[in-house]
């Protein structure tokens, strides 16, 4: 058994006595009421999903395993030379909920790289769709067309016991971990760039190998590390997340679970708002001719959008109430690396326009700007220009949250998910307007 899986079995025994406790002697135990603004609005607030990977407080932020992202950034081991730390080693705190040392960091660099080996038929299979299709819609296709190299559904057909259905998935989310990124820079190489593909390079940790696999030099790699860092978890009640964890607990392997997580992933309210906001910011500089906008200016253009019906992408949250800390990650590297970037400073006007004019039309209880607000800048900057692109990029993080989850699911044995609906008349009924 390799390091990391003694690790987390080690962690796995200590801590499903607290379950089961919970389970057994307090399961009645109320921990929130729901309302019918709640059962109707998105089940906004409600309190029935447990995790121990990360947890959003509204007003801080996430915390990945109890750790800020400054406090995950300083503590993780960092690349040699590098500005950013090991993805892998990001992946081992998620797991365990330990820093690692550099050495077992390093471990699971090693471990990663065994099991890289995307099979063929994926590359021939991308091949064969159409060019136009969008770059999300072919990351779900093949993911889920690796589904036939699921070790967990061999080891259940063998009628292996529950207690051990950890195991198995851990095989497949590690080997899944492993070939996202060359399947999502291959997906980007043959769309974008004349299929002209370039192999992963063995002597690079995760990060590298992206930079290098989709042809971008320093300091992408690190770009490609905070990134997948940053995105990988938000606690279990966003779109993405949720689906991974629905999908799961019906028992259904990795391949499916993640396979479905990108399909949420990809809905303009969520993920695909990263492409948005850098959709709507060349709007307004075709409109602006290059020029960049007063804020006068710049105001109309958001008024528009809101008078026109639309959202102003990368503004608002379900759960944060202010600037989310990924945002202000994102804008302290673009601080550092492009300050005088046009569409960095068209975002810093909107960083100071759009909260004011969200909360005077009164609508928005978040008008602070998300995560999808400043990730599109940065890619652009190194010459990721495809912005249809960038949810890719969101997901491959987004799995290495919901993978470490979906684990932990299986080890402490939460069962099929299934909450119960009521229809219409019952709410009036329920409300006193008709008995
Ligand atoms: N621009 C305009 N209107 C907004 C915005 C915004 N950025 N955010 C919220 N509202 C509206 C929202 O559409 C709703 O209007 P209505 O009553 O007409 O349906 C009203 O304000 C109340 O919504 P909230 O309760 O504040 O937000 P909710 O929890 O329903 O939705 C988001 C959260 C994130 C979906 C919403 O803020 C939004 O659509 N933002 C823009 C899209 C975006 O940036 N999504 C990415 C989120 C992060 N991620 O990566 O997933
Ligand atoms: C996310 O990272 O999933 C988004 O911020 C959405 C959310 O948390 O609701």
């Amino acid at each position: 058994m390799s390091m990391i899986k003694e690790k987390l079995k080690e962690k796995i025994e200590g801590w499903r006595p607290r379950t089961t406790m919970l389970l057994k002697e307090y399961g009645k135990v109320q921990i929130g009421e729901v309302t019918i603004a709640q059962a109707i609005g998105g089940m906004r607030g409600v309190k029935c999903l447990v995790t121990d990977i990360s947890y959003l407080d509204p007003m801080e932020g996430i915390r990945f395993r109890g750790y800020t992202i400054p406090e995950t950034l300083k503590a993780l081991p960092k690349v040699p030379g590098r500005e950013m730390p090991y993805v892998e080693g990001f992946i081992y705190l998620l797991l365990t909920g330990d820093i690692p040392t550099e050495e077992q960091a390093l471990e699971l660099v090693e471990e990663f790289k065994k099991r890289h080996k995307t099979p063929d038929y994926v590359f021939d299979m991308i091949k064969a769709l159409p060019k136009d299709s969008h770059p999300m819609a072919i990351f779900a296709a093949a993911i889920v067309a690796m589904q036939r190299e699921s070790i967990f559904v061999k080891k259940y057909n063998e009628g292996i016991s529950k207690m051990d259905y950890w195991e198995p998935t851990y095989e497949d989310a590690m080997n899944l971990l492993a070939r996202l990124p060359e399947i999502a820079a291959f997906i980007y190489r043959w769309k974008y760039r004349d299929g002209d593909i370039i192999p992963p390079d063995p002597n690079l940790d995760m990060g590298g190998n992206f930079a290098h696999m989709m042809g971008i030099d320093k300091p992408y790699d690190d770009v490609a590390r905070l990134y997948f860092i940053l995105h990988s978890d938000h606690e279990s009640g966003n779109v993405s997340a949720h689906t991974g964890h629905l999908v799961a607990s019906a028992l259904s392997d990795i391949y499916y679970s993640i396979s479905a997580l990108i399909d949420g992933l990809a809905g303009p309210l969520h993920g695909l708002a990263n492409q948005e906001v850098l959709r709507w910011i060349q709007g307004v500089m075709d409109e602006m001719g290059g020029k960049i906008p007063t804020e006068e200016e710049m105001k109309k253009f958001v008024w528009d959008t809101l008078n026109s019906g639309q959202v102003v992408p990368g503004f608002g949250h379900a759960v944060l109430r202010k600037t989310d800390p990924r945002y202000q990650a994102q804008r302290e590297f673009c601080l550092k690396h492009l300050p005088d970037d046009d569409i960095f400073k068209y975002v810093d006007i909107l960083y100071k326009v759009v909260p004011p004019i969200l909360e005077e039309q009164g609508k928005a209880k978040n008008p602070w700007p998300n995560v999808d607000a400043q990730s599109g800048v940065i890619q652009w900057y190194y010459g990721l220009r495809e912005y249809d692109f960038y949810t890719v990029l969101f997901g491959i993080g987004r799995a290495i949250g919901v993978c470490s989850n979906i684990i932990w699911d299986r080890a402490l044995g939460y069962p099929i998910e299934r909450p119960k609906s009521l229809t219409t008349a019952m709410l009036e009924e329920v409300a006193g307007i008709k008995k």
